[in-house]
């Protein structure tokens, strides 16, 4: 078992001073910190009683956890598995460390750089908000690509179609990507607007985590910040004028929303690549594996093959070829991302068959 110590800043059961939202997380429940029958279901009777925490912050060597109790350190040990924003935590009586629960969901990505192992961003994630700006750079291949991305970690994703006010004909847009899945939850609304953006409200229900993607400049700062109800984020708006502190430093990751919800907002969520993504991209482009159950043959390429089902249903007018084409290129990225992965992995092992062997001629040195 890994110890760990109490947070010499911890000054008892309230969260840090400098946290915006100091009230709201005085008695503060689990399930407004997104506890579900899922996690209790991990936990043995005589568990039962221990305390439970979520991960809100990771620094280098600390995770700040908030519970039942309130907020509380943890320091970081070698012998702890991969822990991330939006854990959860299951702790002795004595508040150490004990296990760390399975996740609904989660978001990692190939480290920056490069180095490309993998890097844990986000946990127990339930619902991505996919940001998209209707008045440029508007492109379904883009939205795919946020939806694989979310069906790989296992999220719901909601499509919000933002800078509604700056759009004359959001209709065309909005029948575009109901198109992509007609199933697919789709919101348009201007960010800047508290009336519009509640519009949101059935997915910022108390214990609801959300996580938001989406390209620079689309507005996801400032629909963190009316979501919250405060300026957590600097806006575009409000860098072009302030050279100086570009990034509000908060330090937390994991916001609670003044309706009950959790802000999960981590600037790794902005870096995601696609990797080891086989099956988020399946289940984005399901009607592509649909048709492809039904070509002659079983490795298919949906190119000149005799008997191509997709080429088929394109022909007839019932696919179509942007997303045959679209689902292309995001399997050559994430193949490409996971070669790059699998030599990573394929060396660290032969690195440690080495150790392994170098050792073992030791031992009959010895002998
Ligand atoms: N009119 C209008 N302006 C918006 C809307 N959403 C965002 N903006 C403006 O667009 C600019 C960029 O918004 P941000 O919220 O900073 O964008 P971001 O997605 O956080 O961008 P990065 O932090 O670079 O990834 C700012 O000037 C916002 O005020 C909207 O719905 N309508
Ligand atoms: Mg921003
Ligand atoms: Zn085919």
């Amino acid at each position: 078992m890994v110890g760990f110590k109490l947070d010499p800043h911890f000054t008892g059961l309230k969260a840090a001073p400098d946290d915006m939202t100091e009230s709201v997380h005085e008695n503060i429940s689990l399930a407004q910190l997104g506890w579900r029958p899922f996690f209790q279901q991990q936990i043995s009777l005589e568990q039962w009683e221990n305390p439970v925490a979520r991960v809100i912050a990771q620094h280098r060597n600390r995770l700040e956890l908030l519970g039942e109790a309130g907020g509380l350190g943890l320091e970081l040990h070698p012998g702890m598995p991969p822990i991330t924003v939006g854990d959860w935590l299951l702790l002795t009586p004595e508040g150490q460390f004990d296990r760390l629960l399975d996740r609904q969901s989660l978001f990692r990505r190939k480290a920056a750089g490069s180095k490309v192992a993998e890097q844990l961003i986000a946990a127990n994630v339930d619902t991505l908000f996919i940001v998209t700006s209707l008045n440029e750079d508007f492109n379904l291949g883009r939205i795919e690509r946020f939806l694989s991305l979310a069906h790989e970690a296992q999220a719901e994703p909601v499509i919000i179609l933002s800078k509604a006010d700056l759009c004359e004909d959001a209709g065309s847009v909005l029948d575009q990507v109901h198109a992509l899945d007609p199933l697919l939850m789709v919101e348009t609304l201007n960010c800047l607007d508290e009336n519009d953006v509640e519009k949101l409200a059935p997915w910022c229900d108390t214990g609801n985590t959300i996580a938001l993607m989406g390209s620079s400049g689309v507005g996801k700062s400032t629909l963190v910040n009316t979501l919250l109800g405060q300026a957590v984020q600097q806006t575009g708006a409000i860098r072009e004028d302030d050279s100086k502190g570009r990034h509000v430093t908060t330090g937390r990751s994991l916001h609670l929303m003044p309706r009950g919800g959790l802000l999960l907002d981590t600037p790794g969520m902005r870096e995601l690549q696609l990797a080891d993504c086989d099956e988020g991209i399946n289940a984005t482009f399901s009607d592509i594996a649909r048709w492809a159950e039904q070509c002659r043959f079983g490795d298919c390429r949906h190119d000149s093959e005799p008997g191509c089902a997709v080429q088929s249903a394109i022909s007839r007018g019932e696919l179509d070829a942007r997303r045959l084409a679209s689902f292309r290129k995001l399997i050559r990225e994430q193949a490409f991302n996971s070669a790059t992965l699998a030599e990573k992995r394929a060396r660290d092992k032969s690195f440690g068959k080495m150790i392994k062997a170098h050792l073992s001629e030791k031992e009959i040195h010895k002998r």
